[in-house]
């Protein structure tokens, strides 16, 4: 059978219904492609829809973290707070499926088990968990940064007599813990914003900590209206700059996410009165003040001295500050948190850390979690222990490209893709914000819309010159690769005391590879646009 007279289930399936999904369907929809959505989660909103344990919310401000595509959205929808929580979030993704009438396209409870690439027909045939098979000629992967969730192998997990839950995983019936005893494991963003709501609710917290974290006070507000009408008189202007910038933000509510550092204030030069006045006026934000702390070991150290200073004002007992303090990596190498509260909840008589450094885990029991020093008896037990990150989603899905490449196996070593948008022998496949991207780095609405765009482009162009066919070149996937390798040299993300999600050290046996791009969203969109215009030469296409 020939390439065009091969029966489609649809032109585009789109794996994913959450923010990238959810626009790529209404975009590609509205170009005339037939869609289908396939989405594992009961409902819409991706992330927004799985992590809903206490305390989540966006640490971007509301009115930047949102889409931008549709002025009259923008101005019916009205956000409460700086950093929108959760269910707001998730409220906002269902209105979006319901006014733009996108859900009669979305397959929900339909997880994507395995995909193959039929060379001869060039199509995508697509298994679902549910047992269906649904063939495509195209195949767009919005499959998310941070959404295969990981959970550490601890023995005897499965004999533990509680309740066992993943924050990423969070049911949306909800979890008892009112007045329990609840264990939660993992001090990062999820952790860090979890625990100060649990506390107020538990009976006991037990806080299992391996590596300190660092967070700053968020400072999160109701959003006045007066704010809110500000921005939305000039929304236009506020969305072209942050269409524009390095990480699509443009700063608009003077809720900024972290003080930004002075290039030309240098913490290794700083007197011991300077660096105590800027405790006294920054707090926590003392240690975020300094530029050459970003490029240079010692003084990162020096500003860390100060975040740690910070720990020791806030928490009572001098053990559990010590163990608060982070000490063997650097600021900025993981993603920095922002909290309500955090350090002071530790300051509460019915919260306990255990730091599994000085005392670490011997194993699961029906009662609860047993370290070197004792039995911590539970009736909950919390991982909020993060994700297999950016390729994670991908290669938990059985991808087969040309002569049964399988994309498990050639990200080995680490992924390998060009712009985050394609990758070498895995043809008409393409990816939302994949490896090799700005990633998470810039806010994602406005970033999404920006790589749907494109991609809705080069499909555009694809359909209407008749190819059926198209992949990237070998050799440009690997200068872009090389690119964002040279990038990223004498970042902290980098240093060699770095283990973060972002460089594949937070899962055991995975890869050291750095996959996103830091040379700005502004300079990777102008070079996607050369490429369109170009012609698209990167890619072999028939
Ligand atoms: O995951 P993480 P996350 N034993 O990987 C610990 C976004 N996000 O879900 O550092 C004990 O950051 C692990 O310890 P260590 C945001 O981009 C955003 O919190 O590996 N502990 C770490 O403390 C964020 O960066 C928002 O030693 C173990 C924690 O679990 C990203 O998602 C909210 C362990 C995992 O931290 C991921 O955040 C939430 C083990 N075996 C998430 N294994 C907002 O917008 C892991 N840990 C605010």
């Amino acid at each position: 059978m020939g390439t065009n007279d091969i029966a489609l289930d649809a032109d585009v399936i789109v794996v994913g219904a959450g923010m990238s999904g959810l626009y790529a369907l209404k975009v590609l929809r509205e170009r005339g492609f037939r869609v289908v959505v396939l989405e594992r989660a009961p409902g819409v909103g991706g992330t927004w829809y799985w992590n809903r344990y206490p305390g989540a919310r966006c640490d971007i401000p509301s009115l930047e973290y949102s889409f931008g595509f549709d002025p009259e959205l923008e101005q019916e929808w009205e956000w409460s707070e700086h950093f929108a929580s959760q269910p707001e979030i998730e409220r906002y993704l269902n209105h979006i499926a319901d006014r733009y009438d996108l859900r009669g396209d979305i397959r929900l409870e339909t997880g994507v088990a395995a995909m193959a690439f039929d060379e001869a027909t060039d199509t995508w045939v697509v298994d679902t968990e549910t047992g269906e098979q649904l063939r495509s000629r195209f195949c767009v992967m919005a499959t998310g940064g941070l959404s295969a969730p990981h959970r550490p192998d601890w023995p005897g997990l499965d004999t533990f007599a509680g309740e066992v839950v993943q924050s990423s995983l969070w049911p949306e019936e909800g979890v008892e813990l009112e007045g329990r005893r609840i264990g939660i494991v993992g001090n990062g963003s999820s952790g860090v914003q979890a625990i100060p709501e649990l506390a107020k609710v538990a009976g006991h917290l037990t806080v299992f900590q391996r590596t300190a974290a660092f967070t700053w006070p968020s400072q999160n507000r109701p959003l006045t209206p007066e704010e809110q009408a500000d921005v939305k008189a000039r929304y236009r202007e506020v969305r072209e700059a942050q269409y524009a910038s390095p990480l699509a933000t443009a700063n608009t509510t003077g809720a900024t996410i972290f003080t930004v550092a002075d290039p030309d204030r240098h913490i290794l030069e700083s007197t011991p009165e300077e660096r105590e006045n800027a405790l006294a006026e920054h707090g926590f934000s003392a240690s975020r003040l300094w530029g050459d702390a970003a490029k240079d070991l010692d003084a990162n150290e020096m500003a860390v001295e100060l975040f740690r200073e910070m720990v020791r004002r806030t928490v009572v007992d001098p053990e559990t500050a010590d163990s608060l303090c982070p000490k063997d990596y650097p600021i900025g190498c993981k993603r920095p948190v922002l909290d309500n509260g955090y350090f002071e909840t530790f300051n509460r008589p019915n919260v306990t850390l255990v730091d599994l450094r000085k005392d670490p885990i011997v194993e699961v029991v029906p009662e609860g979690v047993r370290t070197e020093r004792g039995l911590q008896e539970l009736d909950v037990l919390i991982f909020a222990t993060g994700f297999d990150a950016v390729s994670g989603a991908l290669t938990r899905i059985d991808i087969r490209g040309n002569d049964g490449h399988l994309l498990r196996d050639d990200w080995a070593d680490g992924p390998r893709a060009f712009m985050g948008f394609s990758v070498a022998d895995y043809p008409n496949m393409f990816m939302i914000i994949g490896p090799g991207s700005v990633g998470v780095l810039a806010t994602y609405p406005p970033h999404i819309e920006l790589q749907v765009g494109w991609i809705a482009d080069f499909l555009d162009h694809l359909a209407t010159n008749g190819n059926t066919h198209v992949e990237v070149e070998p050799e440009a996937q690997d200068e872009w690769c090389a690119e964002v390798e040279a990038a990223s040299v004498g970042s902290m993300f980098r240093a060699p005391t770095c283990n973060s999600w972002y460089n594949g050290g937070n899962i055991e046996g995975k890869a050291r590879v750095f996959p996103i791009y830091l040379g700005g969203l502004d300079r990777f969109m102008a070079r996607a646009r050369d490429i369109a215009a170009n012609g698209y030469p990167e890619f072999d296409i028939r």
